[in-house]
């Protein structure tokens, strides 16, 4: 059972993770009571940018604040009782965990997966780094909001690319929301097509049968033939130019079409007709061959283009036989890991003029990240301004003076394989072994925010496809980490707007526990709507919450378990309802479910003994403290959360049926279930209607018994 481990901000525990932990701790506690053994671990995601920035700011060692978040998190989620395995704690920014995150670079960079490489990136001139792809988000980095630029520069990757095909198919594999699934696969996406040759250019097509209805070829501004046109054609050059400041976000945007003639033509394939070639940003290099044949008639991008500069639609028939050279492209580029910044893993590489780039021999590991820097981004790497860092570093290969990398991990690469971590943690030989892994792997429910879909859900899945590969992992569990994940929904603030400073909407969990406990904000959270479901706080509600909780304790008090008491049905059916819903994770219902069984008992006058126990046994996942206090008060021995789930009496959980019989002037015709509106439908069935069609009748209803048609 796993949650998403947090970032331990500054900021504190947010409502938000009380709900996703609450939701895996309420399953965790029901399957332990069920028999089952429950690996159910909490850690932290604890490097990253905004302690740096923090760092910067206060003055304050990003190891030393983030210490304190990290005590103050760990106090707060111990606060609401959540039954996790301290024992196996990690922390992502300790050398004992981060050498482990240094040795998968290394063997991935073994394994030809890792390889540094001069490609435009993406820059944030704000944080002054580079970012993945999937950290730019419409253009703008997923941190600061600052419009991201292009740069060349050299980074590090991880060939994420090799394992795109099975990133797509092993989404059928899994329990996942629709929506993650598709956005994954949007994200890799794959198209196939054909590659046919215009000329000398290679153009892309996922529609060959179209190629009739071409009346122009369009080539990528980085595309070579482009580079050849500028050579001597000034305009050309001019719009190469420009083009290259665009990141694609904003080609693929763009609603005006731009571009220029190249100045020269190519041939049709099958026509022979000479086809202008035109250079412009709305094809993309990196997508397929960087070249299209435009097909104004049918293709909105061409037809606007066309429209844009003048150039022939032309109606065509479609072609039905083979053409050119399949071809697959994806959207998915390799995932880039390195990062200008301070508090991250040190990438655990060495440089050599002669022998390029090697790892750091093992014995020489953790890379320790230094102490002696300044923290101040200057777009370089703080690191690099460390004088310890450097200090009789040497070729791994022949013993030369050499440098380090000076370039620290994305955080993401941490929290790609953490989850195996949890299986092993105190393992100081390896990572974790390959038994201790087959114990828990793969983890059976994932809960975390949608806000993860792409970035750390897809490299953690192709991070554990490597391991699966290596042997890492005991291949009887297949090669998906996660088999079934569901996301919390958002908690907004009882304005309905998304909880913020700015607003001054936040909820503070903490607040929460000091007024009422937290049985109350475990149970309210749980109750204020489907888990996944976006919903905003109400504080009348928590108190309604509240209000319920207290009544179960006072009606305890008030008609306490008695041996001669009262057996009640409606509790084997709460029993029924709450363990269905737990596994369906509709917890909203099954406190509501809880709710209406009070309000049984509370009318009753005497309560058996079997009442309260099943009653406090379904109540414990939610609510533990108290739940644990009944218990004692029950006079049972030893704590409620060791007990076994209740059984339930499976005839009396059934919810009773009454039958009615339908009579025809006093003869019974028909035997029907009792349900709402029964009148309306009976007189509608065909073999009641045959006797009464066209005549005047009556209807004398005796609910629970008869229905009798009284016709003239
Ligand atoms: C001719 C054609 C006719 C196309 C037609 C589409 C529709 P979709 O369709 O979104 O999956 N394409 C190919 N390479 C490209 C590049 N580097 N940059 C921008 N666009 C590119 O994408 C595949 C289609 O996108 C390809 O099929 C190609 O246009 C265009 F009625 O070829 B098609």
């Amino acid at each position: 059972m796993l949650d998403m481990f947090p970032y331990p901000s500054g900021a504190g525990l947010h409502v938000g993770h009380v709900e996703g932990y609450t939701g895996t701790d309420v399953y965790s506690r029901y399957m332990r009571m069920k028999g089952f053994e429950v690996l159910h671990p909490m850690g932290w995601d604890a490097f990253g940018l905004p302690a740096e920035n923090y760092a910067i700011k206060n003055k304050i060692a990003p190891a030393e604040s983030t210490r304190g978040n990290i005590d103050n998190f760990r106090r707060q989620i111990k606060a609401i009782n959540m039954s996790y395995d301290w024992e196996r704690e990690i922390d992502s920014s300790d050398p004992s965990y981060y050498v482990w995150t240094q040795r998968v670079f290394i063997l991935l960079w073994q394994q030809g997966l890792a390889y540094k490489k001069k490609a435009p990136a993406n820059w944030c001139p704000s944080c002054q780094t580079v970012l993945a792809n999937e950290q730019v988000v419409e253009g703008r980095c997923e941190r600061c909001d600052t419009e991201v630029v292009q740069k060349d520069l050299e980074q590090w990757f991880f060939k994420i690319t090799d394992y795109a095909d099975r990133l797509i198919d092993g989404l059928d594999q899994i329990d996942w929301p629709k929506s993650t699934k598709l956005m994954q696969k949007n994200w890799i996406g794959r198209k196939v097509g054909a590659k046919i040759k215009f000329g000398e250019i290679d153009v892309f097509t996922t529609k060959p049968e179209t190629i009739l209805g071409a009346t122009f070829v369009v080539v990528a501004p980085e595309h070579e033939f482009a580079k050849k046109c500028a050579k001597n054609n000034l305009e050309v050059e001019k719009y190469v130019k420009l083009s290259q400041k665009e990141t694609n976000f904003s080609r693929e945007k763009n609603i005006v079409k731009t571009g220029v003639f190249g100045g020269e033509s190519v041939a049709h394939p099958l026509t022979g007709e000479k086809l202008p070639v035109w250079v412009a940003d709305y094809v993309l290099a990196g997508t397929g061959t960087g070249a299209i044949m435009g097909v104004p008639e049918s293709d909105e991008r061409d037809r606007e283009f066309a429209k844009a500069f003048g150039l022939p639609i032309k109606k065509y028939e479609l072609y039905d036989k083979p053409l050119g050279e399949k071809m697959v492209t994806y959207h998915l580029r390799d995932w880039l890991v390195s990062r200008q910044r301070y508090w991250g893993a040190p990438i655990p590489m060495i440089y050599c003029d002669k022998h390029g780039w090697n790892p750091v021999p093992e014995s020489q590991l953790p890379v320790l990240l230094p102490t002696d820097v300044d923290f101040k981004p200057t777009g370089q790497s703080p690191i690099a301004l460390s004088n310890s860092f450097q200090k009789d570093v040497v070729c791994p290969v022949c013993g030369a003076q050499a440098k380090r990398e000076v370039d620290t991990m994305d955080t993401f690469v941490d929290s790609s394989w953490y989850f195996l971590r949890f299986c092993d943690p105190k393992n100081t030989k390896q990572a974790w072994s390959v038994a201790e892994a087959a114990k828990w792997m793969p983890v059976d429910l994932y809960v975390g925010g949608a806000e993860h879909t792409v970035l750390h859900l897809m490299y953690s899945r192709f991070l554990y496809k490597v391991f699966y590969d290596l042997k890492m992992i005991d291949p009887k569990g297949g090669d998906e980490p996660f088999i079934k994940l569901r996301h919390q929904g958002t908690i907004l603030g009882e304005d309905s707007r998304k909880m913020s400073k700015r607003w001054g909407n936040v909820i503070n969990p903490d607040d929460i526990v000091a007024k009422f406990g937290a049985d109350t904000l475990r149970m309210y959270e749980m109750f204020m709507g489907p888990f996944e479901a976006t919903k905003p706080w109400s504080m009348a509600g928590v108190e309604g919450v509240h209000r319920f909780v207290g009544r179960i304790e006072r009606l305890f008090d008030k008609v306490p378990p008695i041996s001669s008491g009262v057996q009640l049905r409606q509790i084997d059916k709460l029993v029924k309802k709450v363990g269905q819903d737990i596994e369906e994770m509709s917890f909203n219902t099954a406190i509501a479910t809880m709710m209406e069984t009070l309000n049984v008992m509370a009318k009753s006058e005497t309560l058996a003994f079997g009442v309260w126990e099943k009653f406090v046994l379904v109540l414990a996942p939610f609510a533990p403290n108290l739940a644990d206090k009944l218990w004692g008060k029950m006079g049972k021995k030893g704590s409620v959360h060791k007990q076994n789930w209740p059984e339930y009496d499976e005839s009396k959980a059934r919810d009773e049926k009454v039958m009615v019989a339908v009579q025809i002037n006093g003869r019974t015709r028909e035997v029907v279930e009792e349900e709402e509106g029964l009148e309306g439908k009976v007189v509608k069935m065909d073999k009641i209607r045959k006797y009464i069609d066209g005549k005047k009748y009556k209807v004398i209803y005796v609910p629970g018994k008869v229905i009798n048609l009284v016709v003239q």
